[in-house]
């Protein structure tokens, strides 16, 4: 399977994993929430936005008397949808496009690089991957196991190599 496929199968579970609850058409009481929120959280949403997310639900439940889980399905993903921030502008529009990713480690940068850079390989766009980060173990092999994937080409040096070099480069 392509990453593009397995990220599409990725999301189809967090899609059927939600839905679940409404197929159901049960009420809406304590269970519903509580299987809600375990719901979020296992689609990667994260503890904290799936309490709030919940919270708007519940407080919308109670002013427009919902009982039935079907009825709070728009709702949910209104809330949801509200939470993604949006750009002033997007990076990419200009060719060329030089975009940093900058995060302290586990942020998620390279897994990020990997699918953006992918996406925009489909889109037809030239894209070129610059691995800076010389001083962790296993960063550049990991950000070159994303470019072959993506079928883009890295530019990295060895490591402890000297990362202003490696931008110079790209
Ligand atoms: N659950 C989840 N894990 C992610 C996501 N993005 C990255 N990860 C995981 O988080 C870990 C760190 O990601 P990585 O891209 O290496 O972070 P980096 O250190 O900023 O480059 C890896 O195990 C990834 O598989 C995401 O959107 N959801
Ligand atoms: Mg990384």
């Amino acid at each position: 399977m392509g990453l593009r496929d397995r990220l599409r199968s990725g999301l189809q579970r967090s899609r059927e994993a939600i839905n679940e609850i409404f197929y159901m058409g049960g009420d809406v009481d304590e269970d519903f929430w509580e299987d809600l929120e375990d719901r979020l959280v296992l689609s990667d949403i994260g503890p904290e936005l799936a309490l709030s997310i919940s919270d708007e639900l519940r407080e919308k439940a109670a002013r427009e008397n919902l009982t039935k889980a079907p009825q709070l399905k728009q709702a949910l993903s209104a809330a949801i949808a509200k939470t993604f921030a949006t750009s002033e502008q997007d990076p990419f529009t200009e060719t060329p496009a030089c975009v940093v990713f900058v995060g302290i480690n586990g942020a998620g940068k390279t897994t990020t690089v990997g699918k953006l850079a992918n996406a925009a390989q489909d889109e037809g766009k030239t894209v070129l991957i610059g691995g800076a980060d010389t001083f962790r173990a296993a960063a550049i092999e990991q950000l070159d196991v994303w470019a072959e994937r993506a079928g883009v080409p890295l530019i990295t040096r060895e490591r402890g190599g000297d990362p202003a070099s490696v931008c110079y480069d790209v």
